[in-house]
């Protein structure tokens, strides 16, 4: 393998060839599959990747198929951070530079691989981490994870007598890693893929520990017509639900910044997950953004959608500075 840092190229050099090919069995509008073959893509032919338990397993590299035309491996659920890392010294131990990678989930993630990616994170490895955040445990039938949004209904968050969807405010984990001080850290959308194209380039022109974030919409956890994924991503932005930034050698930066912030409840009706959200519950969602946009964009939006939003509801964001940032 050759020397894999190529300089940032820009979106018109995205390299036509898929490291992740056709015949996969992910479902129609999978933005998993959108998002894992546009950075295996940008990536190209020099990357390792290795993936969890996750659908992304399960639909590209069942034995004895395989949708990858680069190395793949696939070990045990909880343990991304430690097995990239071991592979990274692997491939140098034998003179190879090159990209290694691991895609894990947000279960893999945000919940029981928090361990081994802070592990890696701490260590400065040499790799690239990116989470593919559908927010929930989508393979193994929707169950909630530490990134579900407020509201959400999944199976083990049910919408019933005695709770109406989840409880619980999605961590942050972009944050959580940046605070590791490590290279870089940036969140993606497949709805802006400029700034995707650019964020995964640059973190391969670099070294160290790189961590990647990306919102992926899931037909059926987000119970979403498999044609809306990329609309939901880009209300996902608009309405404060997904930022979108990096923080490079520790200085944060927004890269797109909405000209104006759209109401909740227009991210929350396209998904049959938040069908049986309450009003009171919508407040509460959007009381909480308000003061994440606050943080974010360093602007206090004044009229509606915040304007409906009491001030004493005290579900706010918490108003720390290194939260999201
Ligand atoms: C130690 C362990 N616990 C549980 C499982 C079962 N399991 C496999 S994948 C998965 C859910 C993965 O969720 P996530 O990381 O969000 O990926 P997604 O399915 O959404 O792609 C679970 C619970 C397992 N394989 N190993
Ligand atoms: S369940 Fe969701 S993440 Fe999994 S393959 Fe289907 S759309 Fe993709
Ligand atoms: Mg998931």
């Amino acid at each position: 393998m050759t020397n894999v840092r190529s300089p940032v190229a820009g979106l018109r050099n995205v390299s036509r060839e898929d490291m992740l090919v056709h015949g996969h069995g992910a479902c129609p509008g999978c933005g998993y599959a959108a998002t894992a073959r546009n950075i295996a893509k940008i990536l190209g032919p020099e990357t390792v990747v290795y993936v969890p338990a996750s659908c992304l397993t399960v639909f590209s590299a069942t034995y004895p198929t395989s949708a990858w035309k680069i190395p793949f491996l696939y070990t045990a659920f909880e343990n991304t951070g430690a097995v990239i890392t071991g592979l990274k010294a692997a491939y140098r131990r034998r003179g190879i530079d090159a990209n290694v990678v691991g895609m894990a989930g947000d279960g893999g993630s945000f919940d029981i691989g928090l361990q081994a990616l802070s592990g890696a994170a701490e260590r400065n490895e040499d790799v690239i981490y990116v989470c593919l955040d559908n927010e929930a445990y989508m393979n193994t039938g929707i169950q909630r994870s530490s990134a579900t949004p407020f509201g959400a209904w999944t199976t083990t968050t049910p919408a019933g007598l005695e709770i109406q969807g989840n409880r619980r405010f999605k961590k942050d984990l972009a944050a959580i890693v940046a605070q590791h001080d490590v290279p870089y850290v940036a969140t993606l959308s497949v709805a802006h893929f400029t700034d995707f194209v650019k964020k995964v380039e640059k973190a391969k022109s670099m070294s160290g520990f790189r961590f990647l974030h990306c919102l992926t919409p899931c037909v059926p956890g987000w119970r979403i017509e498999p044609a809306h994924g990329v609309s939901i991503d880009r209300l996902a932005v608009e309405t404060g639900m997904w930022t979108l930034y990096e923080v490079e050698h520790g200085v944060p930066r927004v890269t797109y910044r909405p000209r104006k912030m759209l109401p909740v409840t227009e991210y929350l009706g396209l998904q049959g997950r938040f069908k049986h959200i309450s009003e009171e519950d919508v407040r509460t969602l959007q009381s909480w953004l308000c003061g994440k946009w606050k943080v974010h964009y360093d602007e206090e939006v004044e009229g509606p959608p915040c304007i409906i939003v009491r001030k004493d509801e005290g579900m706010g964001h918490d108003g720390d500075p290194l939260h999201g940032l």
